[in-house]
């Protein structure tokens, strides 16, 4: 049965006049009575400037990144965002995920260079002032890495959507496109990729086709508002939208144009996907339509029977979501969700659905469609076409089970 926002509203509202409970949600019905005034109302609030950078609320306390994997060094560990405790499609920049090869490293803007060679009519360096300069745009992007879900492969154990899912941020990024450096530098015919290098201990190098470098690769510098973050690769990253997370260079300080690619250590080793015939499939740039139910979840559910909002984020690598559809019976049967603008391309898009819980288990899914043809897969689909054995670019469709007792669980355990 669809339940249209409309007659929750309607029912809501009628039932509040009523005095009913059958919202049953924990209101109390108010009656002619007056709130008790709060201690706040009776006492000056902190002064301005206290601290001069803002933070959230101490209530606020658990959203915070947490360690998915403990590598063997603390540097090569990552962290994962709390989808659980986000609103609309924005990551705040303390809590977008964090993956680096070897740690942070501190770079000063002053000092920091960008070399640009190798087919070029004009090698160029450029400081951040002169990067800076450039007219410049702001675009809002996700990031994904191509390892996210990659423990759903197999059967993971994590209830969490911040494990399952959270090495996934979305930014507004702004920065200069890469075609107008390029301009600058001339580019010779027989280039056709561009090898990124950062400045970090692990020296990140991978090759990028001059397609996307021409067309809406950036070279970012600011993050919803503020310079980049030092984990985000202050104070300059390139960003190639939905493209795997690896291919995002951060502390970027030299691109060398070539007539191909460069097979890097990233790219021949870690970043390659053994498919099941024993075959491998390298280059695999796009992150594919995906969705995730991020309420109810592991942290917060259903309390009582009743209605509520299920919601979630979509996104695809190769384009805009045009559809999402929720189960609340583990994909049997389907209904359209609402997508809420802004719908953007290469960007997380929320979608949210109406739920009248009446206290039975079920299993929420979600399955997204993007504007290039695309349709989110069922695990055992994913797994018939290419195995268990590729580490990245998990997309399929996720489970969640709500027990009687509002209970999350993974469903694919
Ligand atoms: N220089 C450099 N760039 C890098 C990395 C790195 O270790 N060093 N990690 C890559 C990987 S694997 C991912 S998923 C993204 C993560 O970006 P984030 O840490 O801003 O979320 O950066 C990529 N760019
Ligand atoms: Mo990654």
């Amino acid at each position: 049965m669809s339940v249209s926002r409309r007659r929750i509203l309607t029912s809501g509202a009628v039932l509040a006049a009523g005095g009913l409970s059958a919202m049953r949600s924990s209101a109390v019905h108010a009656g002619g009575a007056a709130l008790e005034i709060p201690d706040s109302m009776h006492e000056q609030g902190s002064p301005v400037l206290s601290p001069a950078y803002g933070l959230p609320s101490k209530f606020e306390k658990n959203v915070v990144r947490r360690i998915r994997e403990q590598r063997v060094t603390d540097t090569e560990s990552f962290t994962v965002t709390p989808l659980q405790n986000l609103h609309g499609i924005i990551t705040p920049n303390g809590l977008h995920f964090e993956r680096h090869h070897a740690g942070v490293p501190e770079i000063s803007p002053d000092q920091h260079r960008l070399l640009i060679h190798g087919l070029v009519d004009r090698p160029l360096i450029f400081t951040m002032d002169d990067i800076m300069r450039f007219p410049a745009v702001s675009r809002v992007h996700f990031l994904e890495c191509s390892g996210n879900s990659s423990t759903e492969w197999k059967k993971s154990g994590y209830h969490s959507v911040q494990k399952t899912h959270g090495l996934l941020s979305c930014c507004e990024w702004t920065g200069v496109p890469l075609s107008s450096v390029l301009g600058e530098v001339g580019l010779k015919p027989e280039g056709k990729w561009i090898l990124a290098e950062g400045a970090d201990g692990a020296g990140m190098t991978r090759s990028i086709p001059m397609e996307k470098a021409l067309d809406d690769a950036m070279l970012a510098y600011a993050q919803n508002g503020e310079m980049l973050r030092p984990e985000q690769g202050y104070p300059l990253r390139l960003l190639v939208p939905g493209f795997e997370g690896n291919m995002n260079v951060k502390w970027l300080r030299r691109l060398k144009v070539g007539d191909q690619p460069w097979y890097t250590r990233e790219e021949t080793s870690r970043y390659t996907n053994l498919l099941a015939n024993g075959k491998a499939y390298k280059f695999a740039f796009a992150m594919d339509v995906k969705s995730v139910v991020t309420f109810p979840n592991a942290d917060r559910s259903f309390k009582a029977p009743g209605f509520y909002e299920i919601s979630g984020i979509a996104w695809s690598g190769r384009g805009h979501i045009t559809r999402v559809d929720v189960s609340v019976d583990g994909g049997k049967s389907w209904q359209r969700a609402s997508l809420q603008n802004p719908v953007l391309d290469k960007c997380l898009t929320r979608f949210r659905l109406p739920f009248n819980w009446q206290g039975q288990p079920v299993e929420i899914q979600s399955k997204a469609y993007d504007n290039q043809g695309w349709m989110q897969p069922s695990r055992s689909n994913l797994i018939a076409t290419r195995g268990t054995n590729p580490r990245y670019h998990f997309n399929a469709i996720q489970g969640w089970i709500v027990a009687a007792d509002g209970r999350v669980t993974n469903a694919s355990i």
